[in-house]
């Protein structure tokens, strides 16, 4: 091999280098905007699943739109995998505490929330951010209103 091909070959490899760590520092930095608007009608949101990154930074937005026919407030909560049924449950238990549908924003105390918003009425939105967990799987979210959860809920994929 001549001298002037090896030469060549190494900037090339070099500039591979240089250009995938820009592209993950870049990746790192970038944020996924979604957001999930309440039904008027029925218990429901507009969005059954989305897609993120592993650790990526998420901007969630809960809209509950202004002419809601239900007048309900919404919240959202991410919980760990499988986890649905058990904080929908302890949604529908929140009943016997007079604080829940107040001043707990109808979320359940468990370990298995890994995020959540308040209560959010009609004519309002609200939105968190948090990182992404780091492990692919399917997040589920829901609204823990109790008994809106049953249908009001969806898959944050992590990819
Ligand atoms: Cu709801």
């Amino acid at each position: 091999m001549s001298k002037s091909i090896l030469t060549l070959k190494l900037l090339s490899f070099a500039t591979v280098a240089l250009f995938s760590f820009s592209a993950s520092s870049a990746k790192a930095q970038d944020v996924a905007e979604i957001t999930l608007t309440a039904d008027k009608v029925q218990f429901i949101f507009d969005i059954k699943e989305f897609t993120v990154k592993a650790g990526q930074k998420v901007k969630l937005t809960l809209v509950n739109p202004a002419d809601s026919v239900t007048r309900q407030p919404h919240n959202v909560l991410i919980v760990k995998k499988g986890k649905k049924e058990a904080v929908g449950a302890l949604a529908n238990a929140g009943l016997a505490d007079a604080d829940f549908l107040t001043k707990k924003n109808c979320i359940p105390e468990s370990d298995d929330i890994l995020f959540h918003s308040n209560l959010v009425l009609p004519g309002k939105s609200e939105t968190i951010e948090f990182t992404a967990p780091s492990e692919p799987g399917d997040y589920p979210y829901l609204c823990t209103y109790p008994g809106h959860w049953i249908l009001m809920n969806g898959v944050m994929k992590v990819k």
